[in-house]
């Protein structure tokens, strides 16, 4: 669904942005960004894709607050880019509640904000464009590739989760549980949050180990980082996984180094999430700029891989074509 934006009245910009390579300062279009933090390697590729894309050379002045995963710090961001008057406010909320009044006080100074990377848990007149990932079909995917993997062999699983209230860690464990419903031979043992770091996934694991060992056969990782601290826990326990091993280790984000372990068959199956969002988020805010219609949702297409030696038709079977291939 497509909405016509107000024109701004920032032509100074505008102009700025189709005749000159190098802008004024003044000239500059300002975008905020609330970023999430730097807790995963997936972070740290959307933020650098960021710091490319919204460069001075193309026309604008990126302010990005990394929030450190800190709930109440990205909403004093984002109330600072409100005073600081930006032209425009892009939010990868933390948390995907507690978000209206913020958005309202944005609203009310007439800055357009742009929700990116994560979903929010507001009504869609509070915010003005969505670009994202489905989290949810991330982890049907995940659900769909073991259902085809392991045929009627039972799965008792253990689940490390994302950061708890991230619409990721929802999407991811809302998709999984809806395939493994259909399973009465699944069992999820335990589910506990990692916070999507690999000393969370580290710690979730060693605990894991001290109450499930020998009973486990599948470990859900909700992202690479947690990935490489869960790997840790088993090695120092022994615990041997990947194609080769009893346990199978599911992961998301297939980041260069989640891939990178997928083509070793260390990880079975990463389910991609793609940190590439800035030229979307900038492809709309041009239209904002320009004052022409736009799209309000923005899907970010995403797709998994699978260790060496295993076919699906849920993902790709990772060589060292496909990792050359990456952007990230
Ligand atoms: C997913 C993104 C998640 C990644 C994690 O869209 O929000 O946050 O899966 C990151 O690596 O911490
Ligand atoms: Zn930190």
């Amino acid at each position: 669904m497509k909405k016509k934006f107000a024109v701004m009245a920032i032509a100074g910009a505008a102009l700025c942005m189709a005749a000159m390579p190098a802008c004024a300062a003044e000239d500059l279009i300002t975008v905020g960004y609330a970023q999430v933090g730097h807790e995963s390697d997936w972070r740290t590729a959307n933020t650098q894709n960021y710091q490319d894309v919204f460069s001075e050379e193309a026309g604008y002045s990126l302010d990005l607050v990394d929030c450190d995963n800190d709930n109440a710090a990205q909403l004093e961001a984002v109330r600072t880019f409100i005073n600081k008057e930006m032209d425009y406010i892009i939010i990868a909320p933390i948390q995907s509640a507690g978000w209206d009044t913020v958005l309202q006080e944005a609203q009310d100074a007439g800055i357009p904000v742009i929700i990116a990377d994560r979903e929010i848990e507001a009504d869609a007149s509070l915010y003005d464009a969505w670009v994202g990932t489905n989290t949810k079909n991330e982890g049907i995917t995940a659900g769909n590739w073991l259902a085809e993997y392991l045929g009627d062999k039972d799965a008792n699983i253990l689940v490390i989760e994302g950061s708890v209230g991230a619409s990721a860690t929802i999407g991811r464990t809302d998709g999984f549980n809806e395939v493994a419903k259909d399973h009465e031979n699944w069992k999820i043992l335990d589910s506990q949050s990692g916070d999507f770091t690999q000393a969370g996934g580290q710690e979730v694991m060693e605990s894991f180990i001290k109450s499930y060992e020998g009973q486990f056969n599948v470990v859900i990782c909700q992202n690479d980082n947690e990935a490489y601290g869960a790997m840790d826990a088993m090695d120092a326990a022994g615990i041997t996984y990947g194609v080769d091993g009893d346990v199978t280790l599911i992961s998301f984000d297939a980041t260069h180094d989640g891939l990178q372990y997928t083509l070793d068959g260390k990880i079975n199956c990463d389910v991609e999430c793609n940190p590439i969002q800035a030229e979307t988020v900038k492809g709309v805010i041009e239209k904002m700029q320009a004052g022409e219609e736009y799209e309000e949702t923005t899907l970010v297409e995403d797709q998994a891989f699978v260790a060496p030696g295993i076919t699906s038709e849920y993902a790709t079977t990772m060589t060292d074509e496909v990792l050359a291939g990456r952007a990230y």
